[in-house]
């Protein structure tokens, strides 16, 4: 029986703390929802940061701190996002591997988002990879669009494999300017994967269920989180992250197959020792 990876995406960088008091921005928020959400069946978290403000920030010492503090309150792979926020400049996404985290995520294309464009061209995005590579960071291959799939079998073909040999990819869905959030386009993104690459995916708003349910179906892994949803069901906030993890490790269970301890996925990810 295979076992399913949890990615708790706690925070990110666009839902507002004033409209959802859940969400965590303050370092000791970080630190017990990690905690929590290991409890409930994570392995990985996914970390965006805010400011005194809680706005978002990539403030390296700020990174720092909060990688320490994740370590210390949990086992969970700290995977920091180099996604940022859109507004954020390309050096200030890359120098977020100065904080040394287990992991980082690593978005394939530049993607309409809403309002907003998020930009990942080419050059930033092989400057990105190969800094994962001179620093031993474990990337997250992010997909929101094919384009994307495409754009990951070239960094792959030209730079070679990640950083412990496996490549794992997340299918972000359901971002109003991306892949839609349903079966058919999951399935259809799954099979133009490269040869032996596991996957999680991620669907936004209310593409939750489908997407988990889907990737559950098809053999994938789950994202969930705050980042990407803010209710658990029609009308009802979510109460925290730890109850989109539950969620998550309930139909895992359901479906034969239980969350992933962060020990097993550290082998799986490749992630190497510190
Ligand atoms: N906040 C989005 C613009 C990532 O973390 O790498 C980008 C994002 C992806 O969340
Ligand atoms: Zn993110």
């Amino acid at each position: 029986m295979t076992s399913t990876l949890i990615t708790v995406a706690a925070t990110g960088a666009e839902a507002d703390k004033a409209s959802a008091p859940a969400l965590p921005v303050t370092l000791d928020e970080l630190a017990r929802t990690a905690a929590e959400c290991e409890k409930a069946g994570a392995a990985v978290i996914h970390v965006h940061i805010r400011d005194d403000d809680a706005q978002p920030t990539l403030d390296v010492g700020r990174l720092k701190d909060t990688v320490a503090a994740l370590r210390a309150a949990s086992d969970l792979i700290v995977q920091l996002s180099t996604g940022g926020a859109v507004t954020d400049p390309f050096e200030a996404r890359l120098a977020v591997l100065d904080a040394q985290p287990d992991g980082c995520s690593l978005t394939c294309g530049t993607v309409n988002f809403g309002d907003d464009v998020f930009a990942n061209p080419w050059g930033f995005i092989k400057d990105l990879y190969q800094l994962t590579l001179e620093r031993g960071v474990v990337p997250e291959f992010e997909l929101f669009d094919f384009g994307h799939i495409a754009a990951m079998h070239r960094l792959l073909a030209e730079f070679g494999p990640p950083v412990g040999g496996h490549v794992h990819c997340d299918l972000v869905m359901g971002v109003p300017g991306g892949m839609p959030g349903d079966v058919a386009t999951l399935a259809a993104a799954v099979e133009r994967l490269p040869a032996g690459a596991t996957w999680s995916a991620t669907g936004i708003g209310r593409t939750t269920l489908p997407v988990m349910f889907g990737a559950l179906a098809a053999g994938g892994h789950l994202r969930v989180g705050m980042e990407d949803t803010l209710t658990f069901a029609r009308g009802r906030p979510v109460s925290g992250n730890a109850e989109l993890v539950q969620r998550a490790a309930d139909a895992a269970t359901l479906a034969q197959r239980p969350p992933m301890t962060p020990a097993a996925a550290r082998e799986f990810l490749g992630i190497p020792p510190r």
